[in-house]
């Protein structure tokens, strides 16, 4: 009886001395006030909660309003394109960036105009487009206020059949180089939708943004290998000069069953023409469609539209390969071709942007399947504070 009386005794004191110390444990961990009213800029030094913790170490400020990386953005209608009274058989799509030389903005874009709008795959031939990106041109216009553009028509057209680029030339961007100009673009040697969107990108070069135009008439970045993620297409060719290189970010998928999962790879070369090496970790962004990258302090920062788990964020890869989120946002442009002052310059300061040309697909619906261009401006540039953006 007396060992029996002594075990319950130790139970006794064992199972208090547990509840109370973990009553006291949990007491101390739990802040006996809540957050203040005002969102501290510093993390508190207290317990916080997953999301609170979250809130201080993945963004780049705790208020999206104090974010250097945060901007809402705002949408401006084009002067200077005639559209055939949006019938569908005239498309303007996926603008370059911005430049400005020669006392004038210049943008690049995918320029269609066919008989008809696109109809598909299956009923498309040499005139009749699949897609609104198919049997298209390199296009540009300028302007001195980036509202009013004078389209001065085709920069590069489509090369004969069986050059890279015969049956279409999109989704173009710019590059300035040692004091040449470089348009990168997809070329496409089969109609979109056939397979899939197969395609890879192809370069002409000019001395002056007024071209003439030369066409390179070979492939700069080719598709992956069998079984690789790129295998396909590269689409969305987006140079920057970074680092002494050109730091050439593309789109491409996985292209799998049971749907696409789309992310944005980096190729680098050290002369605009190639040879072009894929990063070896690539992909670099899990997400994104027309990703825009641009320069930001020293690292590099990229509009992540559409697509993929982290779409519709604003990131930065401090090394230009290392992404993360650095800001939530919500109506990004799409395809947007920001104009980017310092893209070519080589910074390790980059300024960032405030305003750029973008599209709206199926701008009145798939009835007259077209895309229209339209202005875009945010606060994405350490130069302004313009509080009305946030
Ligand atoms: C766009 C881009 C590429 C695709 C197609 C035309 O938004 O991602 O250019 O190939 O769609």
């Amino acid at each position: 009886t007396l060992l029996k009386i002594s075990l319950v005794l130790m139970a006794f004191v064992w199972i208090t001395s547990c509840t109370t110390g973990h009553k006291e444990s949990a007491e101390s961990s739990i802040p006996t006030k809540g957050f203040p009213f005002i969102l501290p800029k510093e993390k508190p030094n207290r317990p916080l909660s997953k999301a609170m913790e979250r809130n201080y170490d993945r963004y780049m400020a705790p208020r999206p309003e104090d974010n250097e990386l945060y901007s809402q953005f705002k949408y401006t209608e084009l002067k200077g394109f005639d559209y055939n009274n949006h019938d569908g058989t005239i498309s303007r799509r996926d603008p370059s960036k911005v430049i400005f030389e020669n006392g004038q903005y210049y943008v690049w874009y995918t320029y269609r105009h066919t008989p008809t709008k696109p109809m598909g795959a299956k009923k498309c031939n040499d005139t009749i487009p699949s897609a609104d990106w198919d049997l298209s041109e390199i296009w540009y216009a300028t302007s001195k206020d980036g509202i009013n553009w004078h389209e001065q028509g085709v920069a590069v057209p489509r090369p004969p059949k069986p050059q890279v680029g015969w049956r279409s030339v999109t989704t173009c961007d710019i590059l300035k180089f040692k004091g040449k100009y470089y348009l990168y673009y997809q070329g496409f040697m089969q109609a979109s939708g056939l397979r899939g969107d197969d395609c890879p990108v192809a370069v002409s070069y000019s001395d002056s943004p007024d071209g003439p135009w030369t066409a390179y008439n070979k492939v700069v970045v080719d598709n992956g290998n069998e079984g690789e993620w790129d295998q396909y297409s590269i689409h969305d060719p987006n140079p920057i000069v970074y680092n002494d290189q050109i730091y050439l970010y593309y789109k491409s998928d996985f292209d799998g069953n049971p749907r696409l999962v789309r992310m944005t790879g980096l190729a680098i070369a050290d002369n605009p023409l190639g040879p072009f090496k894929k990063h070896p970790l690539n992909p670099v962004i899990n997400s994104g469609h027309e990703t825009s990258m641009f320069p930001f302090k020293e690292g590099m920062a990229a509009l992540v539209i559409k697509d993929g788990n982290e779409h519709f964020t604003i990131q930065y890869a401090p090394d230009g390969v290392n992404f993360d989120i650095a800001a939530i946002t919500k109506l990004m442009p799409t395809a947007a071709g920001p104009f980017i002052p310092d893209a070519f310059t080589n910074t390790k300061d980059g300024r960032g942007i405030t305003w750029g040309i973008s599209h709206i697909t199926a701008a009145t619906g798939w009835e007259n399947n077209h895309a229209i261009l339209l202005r875009f401006d945010c606060d994405l540039s350490l130069d302004v504070n313009d509080q009305d953006m946030k």
